[in-house]
């Protein structure tokens, strides 16, 4: 049987539905996703991209570059989305990782991103903006809308997602055609969904969250979406009355919190609130049930395995708590030997099934190394889990910052840091944040002692997608180390926080 995802949509959805509307009025049906994602194939197809090729995107978010992504499911190639925050150095090394046939980037982008790519032997650059128009359009627009959708087993490759990691290095998790399908219908499923719901949609498309957790509900459903190009509570509360599900990292509901306007009434035709991507607090969600009658699921995923575990639709939704394994999901939690421990103690959460990743882009020794024998992704979470399997996570083993829903190795940042002339050494770590759930924070040992917060803040920001550029920079003379030489970063956490604006 064809275990193309694509194959799945279009052996169920109504191609007279509609599927997207954009924040300009714009409709796509189902019919209308079959005949653009068919001239965006044959497009890529006429650029000599072929099955197992990799297609990158940077592009703003748009119904079109939506389907840029399925065209490239469908075609049998693997998908490379990249954050239109990722500045020229982040995304050179991303291109010759993953070695893409094409990059298909904004058009006000297109001539720097043609040398870049020029340079990393990527054979050619189209263009896409947030309109829909561009190079890629005025391609597809000669050519037929239909297109056989290349057959593809389970094990095929889809996507390349790249997440950062504790070496500062990124590395590319290969999601294959079964990973999205099994986890993305078993969530739909979990969550209720059917033709008649409509998603709001405001997160990015380049990461799980916005890109698969979320809009594989509704493609795999044959449901609708409301596209909106960013969050902007003003605007996400005036769609709210025309949706049924809303899904968001914490910072949407902290944010919407903050405005008066959103109370019962603006959300009486919502069925659901999901959260996921970083932990929702327990009294964001008491809040929140206060304002508006309902409580927000809390439901936990990575890009290497989708979504893990979620709270129910119908019964406990238990605050600080992500809720039990999806289907398809065995969940353990280990010790440092990956011996399984008893309820209600703390180890690393492992997982195995259907949606853990095939392993890292061209990285075997990675791969090795965050598998258990036995097939166990180490997740780099501390959890725990009740007697009635509920799950919590109460830490990371991870040395990781999650700032609005982006993870920041700090390692990453480090290394930037460390290169920058007035720098001896530097430790980056993750302070509260009523906004941002952590900002991302420096603790610097300067060379030069005339270096300044703010300069070292512009230097950064050239070479790190400013989501993951310090917030704050403290300088110190020396970072605290313990015996064995390693920077103490919880002594940090606590000296910073308290000194925190
Ligand atoms: C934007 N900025 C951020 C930021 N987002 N800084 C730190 N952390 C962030 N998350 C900076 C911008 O660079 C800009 O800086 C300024 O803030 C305002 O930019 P903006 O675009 O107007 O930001 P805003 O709309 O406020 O964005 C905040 C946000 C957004 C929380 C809505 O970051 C967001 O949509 N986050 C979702 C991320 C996501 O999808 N994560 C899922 C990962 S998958 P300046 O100085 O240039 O003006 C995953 C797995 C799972 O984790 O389980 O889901
Ligand atoms: P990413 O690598 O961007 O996919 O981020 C995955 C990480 O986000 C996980 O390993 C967790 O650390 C974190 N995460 C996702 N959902 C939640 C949640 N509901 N609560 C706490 N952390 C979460």
């Amino acid at each position: 049987m064809d275990e193309n995802l694509f194959a799945q949509v279009e052996a169920q959805a109504d191609p007279s539905a509609v599927f997207v509307e954009d924040d300009g009025g714009r409709a796509f049906s189902y019919g209308d996703l079959f005949a653009l994602t068919a001239r965006y194939a044959r497009v890529l197809v006429a650029a000599g991209v072929r099955p197992g090729d990799r297609v990158a995107g940077q592009l703003e978010k748009s119904p079109e570059g939506y389907f840029l992504w399925l065209a490239v499911a469908r075609m049998g190639a693997a998908w490379l989305p990249l954050n239109t925050a990722y500045q020229p150095a982040e995304v050179e090394y991303f291109l010759r990782d993953a070695e893409p046939r094409v990059l298909v980037c904004d058009p006000a982008h297109a001539e720097a991103r043609r040398a870049l790519a020029r340079a990393c032997g990527v054979a050619e650059v189209l263009t896409l903006g947030a309109d829909g128009r561009g190079t890629l359009s005025e391609r597809a627009a000669s050519e037929p809308p239909d297109f056989a959708t290349v057959p593809r087993t389970g094990d095929d490759l889809a996507a390349i997602l790249y997440t950062s990691g504790t070496t500062g290095r990124s590395k590319g998790a290969m999601l294959t055609h079964r990973n999205l399908f099994q986890n993305g219908d078993a969530i739909a499923r979990a969550w209720g969904f059917t033709r008649s719901d409509v998603l709001l949609h405001a997160l990015p498309l380049f990461h799980t969250h916005g890109l698969y957790i979320s809009a594989n509900c509704a493609l795999f459903t044959g449901s609708r979406m409301i596209f909106q190009r960013k969050l902007d509570v003003d605007r996400l509360v005036d769609a709210l009355p025309r949706a049924t599900v809303l899904m968001g990292v914490p910072t949407f509901y902290t944010r919407l919190l903050d405005s008066p306007r959103f109370d019962r009434a603006a959300c009486r035709t919502i069925r659901l609130f999901v959260s996921g991507s970083a932990p929702l607090l327990a009294e964001t969600s008491r809040v929140f049930a206060e304002r508006t009658g309902q409580v927000p699921l809390e439901r936990y995923g990575m890009t290497e395995a989708v979504v893990i575990t979620t709270n129910p639709l119908q019964g406990e939704r238990r605050p600080g708590s992500v809720g039990l394994p999806v289907e398809g999901v065995e969940l353990r939690i280990a010790d440092a030997e990956d011996r399984p421990v008893p309820s209600d103690e703390t180890g690393m959460i492992q997982i195995r099934g259907p949606a853990v990743m095939k392993g890292y882009w061209r990285n075997p020794e990675k791969t090795a190394e965050e598998f258990a024998p036995g097939g166990w992704f180490r997740t780099g979470d501390l959890g725990v889990r009740a007697g009635d399997g509920y799950v919590s996570i109460v830490g990371r083993a991870k040395d990781l910052v999650i700032s609005g829903g982006y993870n920041v190795y700090p390692k990453e940042v480090e290394l930037a840091l460390d290169a920058l002339p007035g720098v001896v050494e530097s430790a980056v770590i993750g302070l509260p944040h009523s906004d941002l759930g952590e900002a991302v924070t420096a603790v610097v040992v300067r060379r030069d002692p005339t270096l300044g917060a703010d300069e070292v803040i512009r230097a950064l920001r050239t070479k790190l997608a400013a989501y993951k550029v310090p917030r704050h920079v403290h300088f110190v003379s020396e970072l605290p180390r313990n015996a064995m030489g390693k920077v103490l970063k919880t002594t940090l956490r606590e000296t910073y926080a308290r000194k925190a604006p």
